[in-house]
């Protein structure tokens, strides 16, 4: 061959290696579900990149109430504190299922649709949980009853009810649209803390290969029987002690996206050292298990009810999460004060003990929040 052909052999050559590789860099990269909306596909890469430049925080229910207010347009007790809203905003479809207009926490459905809207209006993440209740005996998600499992599986007993129960879920994820029509994509979390006992997915109360069988089957009526095309898939397990035990009940590379950890610090349970070394130790496995399998870690759930140390912040939970990259961490929902002397709020309202502590938190350039994120456009 004279030596011009060569050279444009050899270029060739290494044009078509380029595509190949380009081709298998992009597949690599999709989410599980191949007919994700473009939208959706879009927010799939964005997280995978935002994951070298900081961890998002979210915050169940943040504008639907706070400690002391209910429902007033536009607020929110983390705006209220930095002046900003999250960058993540969690929300719960429990009762849906069973056609209740309000969720299992009073939060009317078509209010959480407009907050939904009004998120992603903003360039936030939405991502929602299932409290599901018990399709086997009719009670709470709470309700362990054995057999429930297996009972909501093709072939049980309930399985053409709890087939109805996802074309409600359905219906929803697909009334969610921006202000051109397309579905606004969700982080859906179902099956959440698998691994502990108290939810009738969880622990003891199915087998490990029961609880597989049903996120997939979820997913693939969702996505393949109604259509749904506009979720990433989130995985996630409550405190553990191993790879091996984080991934018991993994339903595979194929039906998930992101991979998370719900954790609490408990009054009782933990000082702040013992927080930051067990969390961190959970976080250095999720990391691992992310990277072997693709998939993208975050934070699914947190939080230090009442927050009743000044420093929290800045002192602890940042300690905990700065070594690791995280997508999010969502902070779980501000109730507020019961009459009986209880309370439930992991982020600080204004005055809180903790308030002045979570300025500079929000200040670190490493915690992104509403504004770090609106102009990286991650629906694009
Ligand atoms: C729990 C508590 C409950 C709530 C449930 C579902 O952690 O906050 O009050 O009903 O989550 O959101």
């Amino acid at each position: 061959m004279k030596k011009r052909a060569c050279q444009s052999f050899c270029f060739l050559l290494i044009f078509f290696n380029y595509l190949i590789i380009q081709g298998q860099t992009a597949d690599h990269d999709l989410p599980v579900d191949k007919k994700a909306t473009k939208e959706t596909m879009a927010l799939y890469r964005n997280l995978k990149k935002l994951l070298n430049e900081g961890i998002m925080f979210g915050h169940q229910d943040d504008l639907a109430y706070g400690v002391g207010w209910k429902y007033q347009p536009g607020r929110s007790d983390i705006k209220d504190v930095t002046g900003d809203y999250p960058a993540v905003y969690g929300f719960e479809l429990g009762r849906l299922e069973i056609d209740k207009p309000v969720n299992l926490d009073s939060v009317p459905f078509d209010k959480m649709k407009l907050f939904i809207r009004e998120a992603y209006d903003r360039g936030g993440v939405i991502t929602l949980s299932w409290h599901l209740n018990n399709p086997l005996t009719g009670k709470t998600a709470w309700d362990p009853s054995p057999g429930t499992v297996a009972s909501a599986l093709p072939g049980g007993e309930k399985s053409d009810l709890y087939k109805t129960w996802l074309d409600k879920i359905a219906a929803f994820m697909l009334d969610l649209k921006g202000k051109r029509g397309e579905y606004i994509p969700i982080i859906f979390r179902p099956f959440h803390e698998l691994n502990g006992d108290w939810f009738w997915w969880g622990g003891k109360n199915c087998t490990p290969d029961e609880v597989k069988q049903l996120y997939r089957f979820t997913e693939s009526y969702l996505r393949d029987k109604k259509n749904v095309h506009n979720l990433l898939y989130a995985y996630n397990n409550d405190k553990f002690y191993s790879k091996e035990e984080y991934l018991a009940r993994y339903p595979g590379d194929d039906w998930v996206d992101l991979i998370g950890l719900d954790i609490y610090q408990k009054d009782n349970t933990a000082s702040n050292e013992d927080f930051i070394k067990y969390v961190g130790n959970m976080l250095a496995t999720l990391s691992s298990v992310a990277t072997e399998h693709n998939k993208i870690p975050a934070l699914t759930e947190f939080g230090y009810n009442g927050v009743k140390d000044s420093l929290w912040w800045t002192n602890t939970f940042w300690k905990a999460l700065a070594p690791y990259k995280m997508s999010y961490a969502l902070a779980w929902r501000n109730t507020g004060f019961g009459t009986a002397g209880d309370y439930e709020f992991y982020v600080p309202y204004q005055g809180q003990l903790s308030a002045n502590d979570f300025v500079e938190f929000y200040k670190n350039e490493k915690t992104l929040f509403q504004k770090d994120i609106a102009g990286r456009k991650l629906y694009q």
